[in-house]
């Protein structure tokens, strides 16, 4: 299903005297701080992040899944409801498929279809952290990391795979995860373990179109509890500095330990032209997957803090943004489309913040105006301004509230209905 621009501004209409109140005080405000809201409007609207395929779906933890009803049965309706959030919001503009949870069978009309959207494929994605019932070998001790130089084979022609799908539908980077590691002390030797993971990913890098990337991610525990073959950043940038300059490292927000300090990692990483990728997510305890902004806003600002200063004053490429959180109890549109808004808001804070008045206060080691400018920054109410973005570009005002007026679930369940189950989680 699709939704009409005017559908969305007859909705828009009945909200348009409040969002100009507010819009217009904002504007005041920011105008009187000498901020150019104009390029701050323009770099909101083109700011776009890719829903991965497989969050249309209800999500699941270990004990349980319970699906919502009229959930996207095959690639291309998965594609039409990245369509319908990106009418609403005008940054959900492109899509990253998993393989092999979404091949695309037929990548022409694929394309046509995406396009039709007005949406871009972001980075594709291999699994190697589940068997498939076709596979000759079993990842159960590791794939591209294991012992056996069979099964790596496997895993490094599973990735070449996902990399010839990704060129048939106009991707340029390749996202390699991997669940590999140890769950008990002895289990496997880690320099055995690194070097296999290397030379694996180096017979998957030559396997890359010149202007592709491959996005190194990491993560400290989980489903390995000992070990993992890329913990961190550390090892995620060694490998990457080792397989060359299209090898980047992947920030995944759940991917850290407790009250790690992310956004240091973000600056040194820019600082050296290495980050390729970012995952969006929250979480209270580990890689709980949870809606983005929902637990730590404040960390989230400080982190667009960072990225907004590294696009600015480093050569880092504008990394692939990808919201990676697992909806298993809101409607995965609306959890979505609340993920999509807490990054827009606080990149729109990143981008009022008065960088040159932090600079200044760096300089004087004066403590107490940083951190006073950081947070008059973070404590100024900045949903008018996103919400104006999205109005230049007729998405909607609210889009939670649009998507409910228009009943946008219950049709879709009229359309599909209440038994469909998306592929992924
Ligand atoms: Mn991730």
């Amino acid at each position: 299903m699709r939704i009409s621009k005017d559908q969305i501004q007859d909705i828009n209409n009945q909200e348009l005297s409040s969002h100009e109140n507010d819009f217009g005080r904002l504007k005041d405000q920011l105008n009187n701080k000498g901020i150019q809201v104009d390029t701050i409007l323009e770099r909101l609207a083109n700011f776009q992040v890719a829903i991965p395929s497989w969050a249309l779906g209800t999500g699941a933890t270990r004990f349980g899944r319970f699906p919502g009803g009229g959930e996207p049965a095959s690639l291309h309706q998965k594609i039409e409801d990245i369509g319908i959030l990106h009418a609403l919001n005008n940054s959900s503009g492109a899509i990253s498929l998993h393989i092999p949870w979404d091949i695309p069978s037929d990548p022409k009309s694929t394309r046509e279809l995406a396009a039709s959207l007005n949406i871009k494929f972001d980075a594709v994605n291999s699994n190697t952290f589940q068997d498939q019932p076709d596979a000759k070998h079993s990842y159960k001790f590791g794939s591209l990391s294991h012992v056996n130089k069979e099964i790596r084979a496997q895993a490094i022609a599973h990735n070449k795979e996902v990399i010839n799908y990704g060129k048939a539908l106009g991707s340029d980077a390749l996202t390699v995860w991997l669940a590999d590691g140890t769950t008990f002390p002895g289990q496997a030797n880690f320099r055995q373990i690194f070097q296999n993971t290397l030379s694996s990913l180096e017979e998957i890098y030559s396997h890359l179109p010149d202007d592709w990337k491959v996005l190194i991610e990491y993560k400290p525990f989980e489903p390995n509890f000992y070990s993992m073959a890329i913990p961190d950043w550390g090892t995620s940038h060694l490998v990457a500095s080792q397989l060359g300059d299209k090898a980047r490292c992947l920030v995944d927000l759940g991917h850290h330990l407790p009250n790690t300090n992310i956004e240091q990692i973000v600056s040194i990483l820019m600082m050296q032209g290495k980050l390729g990728g970012f995952h969006f997510n929250d979480s209270k305890y580990a890689d709980d997957d949870l809606t983005v902004g929902s637990i730590k806003p404040y960390q989230l600002f400080l982190i667009f803090n960072e990225l907004v200063d590294g696009m600015a004053n480093t050569s880092n490429s504008e990394p692939a943004w990808m919201i990676d959180a697992s909806h298993n109890l809101k409607d995965p549109m609306e959890d979505l489309m609340q993920s999509v808004e807490a990054i827009m808001i606080a990149y729109a804070q990143a981008l009022i913040l008065d960088r040159k008045a932090l600079t200044a206060a760096q300089l004087n080691n004066d403590v107490t105006l940083a951190q006073e400018l950081l947070q008059d920054t973070f404590r100024t109410d900045v949903r008018a301004l996103v919400a104006e973005s999205r109005k230049m570009n007729n998405a909607a005002l609210n889009p939670i509230q649009v998507y409910r007026d228009l009943k946008i679930r219950a049709a879709l369940i009229k359309e599909r209905g209440n038994n469909t189950v998306s592929t992924g989680l």
